[in-house]
């Protein structure tokens, strides 16, 4: 058995969850946020037997798009008067479709 952790775009969490759950997996959905961007995004915890990991992350890419996001970053000046200034800059990254790790599972149980 395998665990499957997959970070994903929130807006891409509604249509994951309505194909994987379609497909017969049982999902959980947990709020996340990345560290880069720190903007929310949602990690799926999916429990599989070995020989339907593929399954799964075929839907999961299937339905993760790529997209470009905005990544503001503050960037300080350093003058010779010792007096600092600071301005923001906006560039683009791009994220996305999923980040996926997949987990050997010691023991499962479902009480
Ligand atoms: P964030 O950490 O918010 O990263 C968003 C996007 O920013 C990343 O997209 C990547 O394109 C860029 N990025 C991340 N760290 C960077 C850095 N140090 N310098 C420059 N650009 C950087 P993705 O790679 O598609 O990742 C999407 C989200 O998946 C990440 O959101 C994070 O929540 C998660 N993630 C990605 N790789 C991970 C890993 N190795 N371990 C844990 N979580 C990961």
């Amino acid at each position: 058995m395998k665990l499957i952790l997959a970070i994903v775009n929130n807006d891409d969490a509604p249509i994951v969850t309505t194909q994987l759950t379609k497909a017969g997996f049982n999902t959980t959905k947990v709020a996340s946020t990345g560290g880069f961007l720190m903007s929310g995004n949602t990690t799926f915890i999916t429990g599989v037997d070995d020989d339907k990991v593929d399954s799964v992350i075929d839907i999961i890419s299937r339905f993760s798009k790529k997209r470009m996001q905005p990544s503001v970053a503050g960037i300080q000046h350093h003058t010779m008067s010792g007096i600092n200034t600071q301005h923001t800059q906006v560039t683009e990254v791009l994220v996305g479709g999923g980040t996926i790790f997949v987990l050997n599972i010691e023991r499962f149980e479902h009480v």
